[in-house]
């Protein structure tokens, strides 16, 4: 049985999965009106993976004898300045995020709450490389600068990562 502050700290982490997904579809949608469909196909993908991410925290409340509560979300971004500026903006939410799973780490470990704890290491696992994937993406984006023909390039070898991945 869960207990209470671990119950609202998951249902707090499945809001923030539920947001990821959606920043991530608006993200989609602001490359794919751009022309830049192997942007798109990613940013698809990882919205995807965010539904996932939020889904298995619900499984799990719900199985542990709580609630998984489901809430209204706050609106994404709908559009960016840059190509650079989106991905500064993935990147850094990422990093929001992993701290989000840590802080929940860390409340599991407090309340000796070791299944929970045992639970969240898959999400430790998936932020170390979502936050690279972000990492690297942003450094190539930074090397191609304002070249267009750079970006075009870019765009072809991301639907590369979007289809090995
Ligand atoms: Fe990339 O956020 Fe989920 O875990």
């Amino acid at each position: 049985m869960l207990k209470k502050n671990i119950e609202s700290a998951l249902n707090k982490q499945i809001r923030i999965e539920a947001e990821s997904s959606q920043t991530y579809l608006s993200m989609a949608c602001w490359a794919e009106v751009h022309g830049l469909e192997g942007i798109a196909q990613f940013m698809y993908t990882q919205s995807d993976e965010e539904r996932a991410h939020m889904l298995k925290l619900v499984k799990y409340v719900n199985e542990r004898g709580g609630h998984a509560t489901i809430t209204d979300l706050k609106a994404p971004k709908t559009s960016y300045t840059t190509f650079k500026e989106m991905f500064e903006a993935l990147y850094s939410h990422e990093i929001f995020v992993s701290e989000s799973i840590n802080e929940l780490v860390h409340i599991t470990f407090e309340e000796k709450d070791y299944a929970t704890h045992n639970f969240l290491q898959w999400y430790v696992s998936e932020q170390i490389e979502e936050e690279a994937t972000a990492k690297s993406i942003l450094d190539k984006i930074n090397l191609i600068g304002d070249d267009k023909g750079g970006l075009y390039l870019f765009d072809r070898d991301i639907q590369q990562l979007t289809v090995t991945s």
